[in-house]
């Protein structure tokens, strides 16, 4: 499958790993937008959060799950942000999907 962050999970291209357990795998991003910037995925291939069903919702769980492992790993007690871009108008370029953790410091109150 041409997919990126498959190729990522494959070991193909390299990547900053942060946590991974039996379903989901989190890494720096390339570009990070924050201090601290981290993407959580699963090992499945699910498109984006528009392809969210009720056969494949349960590795949605293991990453919210993770996602307080991976925030505490990371120092960041003072809070962050959870993010998914979805489709065109959300600007989401991996069609893998994938849950940006932004922190470190204080984010804009922007949201759109
Ligand atoms: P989005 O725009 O929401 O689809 O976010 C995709 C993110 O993926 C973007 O913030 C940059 C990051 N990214 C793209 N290519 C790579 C890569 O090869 N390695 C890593 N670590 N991150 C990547």
């Amino acid at each position: 499958m041409d997919c990126l962050f498959c190729k990522i999970l494959a070991g193909d291209i390299p990547s900053a790993k942060v946590y991974e357990n039996e379903w989901v795998y989190a890494f720096r991003d390339i570009n990070p937008q924050a201090p601290v910037h981290v993407l959580v995925i699963p090992k499945e291939h699910i498109a984006s959060a528009d392809a969210i069903s009720a056969e494949n919702s349960a590795v949605v769980a293991r990453i919210f799950e993770a996602i307080p492992v991976i925030a505490k790993q990371e120092g960041l007690a003072n809070g962050y942000r959870v993010l998914t871009n979805c489709g065109e108008d959300g600007c989401q370029s991996v069609k893998h999907l994938h849950f940006h953790i932004l922190g470190g410091k204080k984010l804009s109150e922007q949201m759109g």
